[in-house]
């Protein structure tokens, strides 16, 4: 399980290019400089103003640059992989679409994906269509949002389950930004959309549970994150797999000024493997409308002997798309009390206590939409 430490380590081939070219124009000026002071005397005037003024348009220059947001947009990035794909001879591809078809088996994919750029700039500002998205991220996926790396086997088979109801502007955003980030990241990945049927009171923790068990019936999934469908993580480093402990992976939100609101907030964004999840019993089914749930998520881990891990404050950055509270999803005042009973109800009501009734599953290419009655109280 890579650690925080490992999570931090620059790789980035782009960076290094910069690095170069920073580190060129630094010695073209130290040589250009000596040139002046060396030359001085035997220079005519004009030739001594003609290279002052080139000292100064490049020190100009280097200081803008300095001082950009080097950051990747978005579309850098897709740039990037589709350059990466031209690379690639075709007798190659085919090689590679050969193995992936399993007349030959494929390496496991490194430790540490090779592809990964660091900080990522995310923006919400945009008005793209579903339609434009999907033409923007379908590229490889299997449909219904299904992913597997084309040349090596992913150690990681990871669901990531989404608690979903109108909420389509969010989920365009999350589509957009997370399918490249998980591409390259490595990870045998399936989206699921867990949509609540009908207008009754929300309840995510229960929706997640639901995931769960769904994502189960159609892959062997070892590995689930949860993520709320308005965040998303402002570094690909921030690796969608599970670790040795339950992971907090939203550690640092905009909307927190890039802190932890309290030491064991476990919101926004969390990956559990298949086993810490079971030793849970899940999550609770019974806090309806908004609040509480992730406290309680947090201390039926702690109940069971284990710590909470997080990315570090650079790595763990996420954006939250803007928006007010839900209708149906109110703040509920009664659910922080029953964190209470958290230690003496854990084991009974969780996934060995799951019932609902299964409305419909629709494939789009980017997700799997599961629409589902949760047998809200009103
Ligand atoms: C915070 C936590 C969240 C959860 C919640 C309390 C952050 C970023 N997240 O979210 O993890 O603990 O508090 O319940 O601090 N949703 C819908 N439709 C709805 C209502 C909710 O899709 O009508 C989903 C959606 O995925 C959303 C999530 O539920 O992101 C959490 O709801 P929220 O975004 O309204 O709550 P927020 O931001 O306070
Ligand atoms: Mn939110």
């Amino acid at each position: 399980m890579p650690s925080d430490q490992e999570d931090r380590k620059p790789n980035n081939k782009l960076a290094d290019w910069r690095d170069s070219c920073l580190l060129s124009s630094f010695a073209l000026l130290l040589f250009l400089f000596r040139c002046l002071i060396y030359f001085r005397a035997k220079m005519n005037r004009l030739l001594r103003i003609i290279l002052i003024v080139v000292l100064l348009a490049v020190s100009f220059m280097l200081a803008v640059w300095l001082n950009n947001d080097h950051s990747y947009t978005h579309d850098h990035r897709y740039a990037e992989l589709s350059l990466m794909a031209d690379m690639i001879p075709e007798e190659q591809k085919e090689s590679i679409v050969s193995k992936f078809n399993g007349s030959s088996p494929l390496p496991p994919c490194p430790p540490t994906p090779p592809g990964l750029v660091g900080p990522l700039r995310i923006e919400f500002e945009w008005s793209r269509s579903m339609s434009d998205v999907r033409k923007a991220s379908r590229e490889n996926l299997q449909g219904g949002g299904r992913y597997k790396p084309l040349d090596c086997i992913s150690q990681h088979k990871v669901a990531i389950i989404i608690p979903y109801r109108n909420r389509k502007d969010h989920l365009k955003h999350w589509l957009y930004y997370l399918h490249p980030i998980l591409k390259r990241q490595q990870v045998d990945y399936g989206v699921y959309v867990i949509n609540q049927h009908g207008e009754g009171t929300f309840n995510r923790a229960k929706l997640l549970n639901v995931g769960y068990v769904e994502s189960l019936k159609e892959y062997a999934y070892d590995c689930f994150v949860f993520s709320d469908v308005d965040l998303v993580p402002m570094d690909d480093r921030n690796l969608y797999r599970c670790h040795g402990e339950p992971r907090h992976m939203a550690s640092a939100m905009d909307k927190f000024g890039f802190q932890m609101p309290y030491t064991n907030y476990f919101g926004g964004v969390v990956a559990l493997s298949r086993e810490q999840y079971m030793r849970i019993n899940g999550f609770p089914n019974n806090y309806w409308g908004w609040g509480a749930e992730d406290d309680d998520m947090h201390k039926r881990i702690t109940l069971k002997g284990m710590a909470v891990s997080r990315p570090d404050s650079r790595v763990g950055m996420y954006k939250m798309v803007r928006h007010l509270r839900d209708t149906h999803n109110e703040v509920n005042p009664q659910n922080p009390g029953q964190l209470h009973n958290t230690a003496r109800t854990m084991d009974t009501d969780g996934i060995n206590s799951l019932i609902y009734s299964l409305i419909k599953i629709e494939k789009d290419e980017l997700y799997t939409m599961i629409d589902v009655d949760i047998h809200a109280p009103n």
